[in-house]
């Protein structure tokens, strides 16, 4: 017989419903998996997209939520890199140090469970979360929308006990991947001009990035001026409202970079958007980094002679940044004060309100809204 615990997690039973806050049954974690006691949560728009239906692998019923930190509650059998009482950070890309992707050295893309992990399961093909005996599925592998998750330890990454994790929640998905994006993914150095489309959690960071790598200039784009300010705080040097002008956005910001930027930024999950971001790149060198998730059957085109003229388009999943062996540092960064966290959030809230923060998400009102248990 499996022992079970009681966990309040808010389900998603069906795309486009809001989240119902109920009692479901988590099963304690078998070999190789840990019980975490999630503690605080951001909400990401990743889980609004998965929600919105328009996700390939979106899945239902499912507990959504991937920016978590929390506390390990339980080790199952083997366990042997996390202990009862650490603090973690739940990782959607997980670092199994062994799999062909994390040994080239070229990826943070382990592969060790992503498979399963995609179909809303745990590595032996089953689910830890139950409802009235209904089996619900996991998303990201993380599920930090339940007080009580499971995940294999190696999608764990362990932190220090004197950060702050209602935080460093934001570590686990927005603020490193922005911040990653720009400094490992694109290795943007000092002097260069970069572009940013879209200053949610992931652009606003990618400001933070550019501005630890010294860019000259700091382009923020956006159609909602209310994130200007915190962009200007964080380091933005110029803020451009696509709709102040009647001419496509590449062209305005060709014509102010005298030819283009070194590297653009695509924050928005917006396939227009993404052809713009590559063709405001300077002829020969620019570059473009996709961050942003775009729906189910999306495409992106340009004209292949943007490719041929030397700019060049790549993508990244959480900044490029590897989980176990590379977050626990920025965790240490942020301890020193190298970045701030508080700026991004901007409402908290009981998981019994959650919907609120995709409200306010939708409404263009939040960067960051943390549920806290
Ligand atoms: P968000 O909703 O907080 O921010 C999006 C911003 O884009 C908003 O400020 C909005 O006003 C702006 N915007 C919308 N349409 C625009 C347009 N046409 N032109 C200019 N600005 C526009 O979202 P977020 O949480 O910052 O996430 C951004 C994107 O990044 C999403 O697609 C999300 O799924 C994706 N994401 C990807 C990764 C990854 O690892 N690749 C990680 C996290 C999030
Ligand atoms: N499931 C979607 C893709 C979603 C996606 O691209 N996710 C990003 C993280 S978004 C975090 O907010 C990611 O890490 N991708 C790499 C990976 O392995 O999932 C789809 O289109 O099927
Ligand atoms: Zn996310």
């Amino acid at each position: 017989m499996s022992e079970f615990i009681k966990s309040k997690a808010a389900i998603a039973w069906g795309p486009n419903q809001p989240l119902s806050i109920e009692e479901v049954d988590v099963m304690m974690p078998k070999k190789g998996e840990v019980l975490v006691k999630i503690t605080a949560t951001g909400v990401c728009h990743t889980d609004a997209f998965t929600l919105s239906g328009e996700d390939p692998e979106g899945i239902f019923p499912a507990i959504l939520g991937h920016e978590g930190a929390g506390v390990v509650e339980a080790i199952g059998e083997g366990v042997t890199s996390v202990a009862v009482g650490d603090h973690v950070i739940p990782l959607y890309t997980a670092e199994c140090g062994e799999c062909k992707m994390c040994l080239s050295g070229k990826t943070n893309l382990c592969s060790a469970v992503r498979e399963t992990q995609g179909k809303g399961l745990m590595p032996d093909g089953t689910t830890r979360f139950y409802k009235d005996g209904q089996p619900i599925y996991h998303y990201m592998g993380t599920s930090t929308f339940s007080e009580y998750t499971v995940l294999p330890e190696i999608s764990l990454a362990k932190v220090s006990k004197d950060a702050p994790l209602e935080e460093i929640c934001l570590l686990g998905c927005g603020v490193t991947t922005g911040m990653g994006a720009v400094t490992k993914t694109a290795n943007v150095q000092k002097g260069d001009t970069v572009a940013i489309f879209g200053l949610g959690g992931i652009g606003l960071s990618a400001i933070i990035g550019a501005r630890m790598a010294g860019a000259g200039r700091i382009i923020g784009i956006d159609i909602n001026t209310s994130k200007f300010s915190l962009a200007t705080k964080l380091g933005a040097t110029d803020l451009i409202n696509p709709k102040d002008y009647d001419k496509p956005i590449q062209q305005v910001i060709v014509e102010l970079t005298d030819g283009g930027v070194d590297y653009s930024f695509e924050c928005i999950g917006n396939v227009d958007v993404m052809r713009a971001a590559l063709e405001c790149c300077h002829k020969g060198w620019g570059e473009s980094v996709i961050i942003g998730v775009a729906g189910a059957g999306q495409e992106i085109s340009t004209r292949p002679f943007q490719l041929v003229t030397g700019r060049v388009w790549r993508g990244t999943a959480f900044g490029g940044v590897k989980g176990r062996s590379e977050l626990p540092e920025i965790v240490e960064r942020y301890m020193q004060g190298e970045f701030a966290l508080d700026d991004f959030i901007t409402h908290t809230m009981k998981l019994e309100d959650i919907n609120d923060a995709f409200d306010l998400m939708h409404e263009g009102k939040s960067i960051r809204s943390v549920v806290h248990y």
